[in-house]
């Protein structure tokens, strides 16, 4: 069988490659799709073919994502030639379904050959290994049977795979925050300017006696957070979504309105208001978007564009 990739082009070589491998039917697209906020298209995802590969931008870098279909046949002519689907990897995503007890072998046999192709090409990136459809909608009993497996499976993977950078993270399509948590995680540790922008976040927070923040980029990728504590950091990454989702489908609503243009809106529930908003960035970079959640209404215009130039001076080209 011959597949598509034969090249890479300058854009691809010069970008950091986030790869996402494992078993067929393991979920591998329907995390880039959620990533992408494609819902909608989730339901009626087919079988990948080859590798699929996307490009976007992260903090100012070249993010190339390779999506490799897991069918049986793609997995023997990747392994086959390492170098063009391998090579060049910064961060492997090796998803696991664990729903699919009958195919742990199996997917435990592949993460093995995938990793002595990253030997073999002497290159060492890290190693997520997504724990996927961990869903939520599941009974308290059926979760924890599936922790149970989860932690046999983590022994395993370390006991009988020889690499030094595994890392694991539960994931599901039916948690969106779990999935855009998880994915930013791993881009931030790619970026040692994403420390800068988590204290310069803190610092808005303290000022504007915020109780939690998150900030977002136009890919809906979280690039730092602060939360005063473990409640309002549920309750921030459980909205996320919703505001974002909120925001597409304003954002393509034509509105006289002069708040719904700057991307501000504001809503309150639970005796919290969340604050929505755009952050503009100058010419060069995508808005980025603010979720504020604070006790009182009070939105300081003054403070966001503090913000907004720190940013800038944090992510211009060094
Ligand atoms: N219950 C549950 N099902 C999921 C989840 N994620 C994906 N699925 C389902 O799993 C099936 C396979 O998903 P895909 O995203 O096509 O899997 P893939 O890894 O890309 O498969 P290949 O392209 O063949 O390698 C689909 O029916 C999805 O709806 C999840 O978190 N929970
Ligand atoms: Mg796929």
């Amino acid at each position: 069988m011959k597949l598509a990739i034969e090249y890479l082009t300058e854009v691809e070589q010069k970008a950091e490659k986030i790869l996402f491998t494992g078993l067929d039917s393991a979920g591998k697209s329907s995390i880039v799709a959620t990533l992408k906020r494609e819902f909608s298209k989730i339901a009626s995802i087919a079988p990948t073919r080859g590798a699929q590969k996307r490009i976007f931008n992260f903090l100012g870098k070249t993010i190339s994502e390779w999506d490799l279909g897991g069918q049986r046949s793609y997995r023997i002519s990747y392994l086959k030639s390492p170098n063009k689907f391998f090579e060049n990897t910064s961060v492997a995503i090796y998803v696991i379904d664990i729903q699919d007890n009958e195919r742990f072998d199996e997917a435990l046999s592949y993460l093995r050959d995938v990793v002595d192709k990253f030997d073999e090409l002497a290159i060492e990136p890290t190693i997520y290994i997504f724990f996927h459809k961990y869903d939520p909608v599941l009974s308290q009993n059926a979760l924890n049977k599936y922790k149970e497996i989860i932690m046999d499976l983590k022994q395993n993977i370390i006991e009988k795979i020889k690499y030094d950078d595994f890392h694991f993270i539960k994931t599901s399509i039916f948690d969106i925050s779990s999935i855009i948590k998880g994915i930013s995680e791993i881009l931030l540790e790619l970026f040692p300017k994403a420390i800068l922008i988590e204290k310069t976040i803190k610092e808005f927070a303290e000022k504007s006696s915020a109780e939690g923040v998150v900030l977002l980029d136009n890919n809906s990728l979280i690039i730092g957070d602060f939360f005063i504590d473990n409640e309002i950091e549920e309750l921030l990454n459980n909205s996320m979504p919703y505001f974002l989702t909120l925001h597409d489908r304003l954002k393509n609503a034509k509105s006289e309105e002069k708040n719904l243009e700057n991307g501000l809106f504001s809503i309150e529930t639970a005796g919290k208001f969340f604050i929505f908003n755009k952050i503009n960035l100058g010419d060069e970079i995508e808005p980025y978007f603010i979720l504020i959640v604070k006790g009182s209404t009070d939105y300081e215009e003054e403070n966001i564009e503090i913000l907004s130039s720190l940013l800038k001076e944090i992510l211009k080209k060094d």
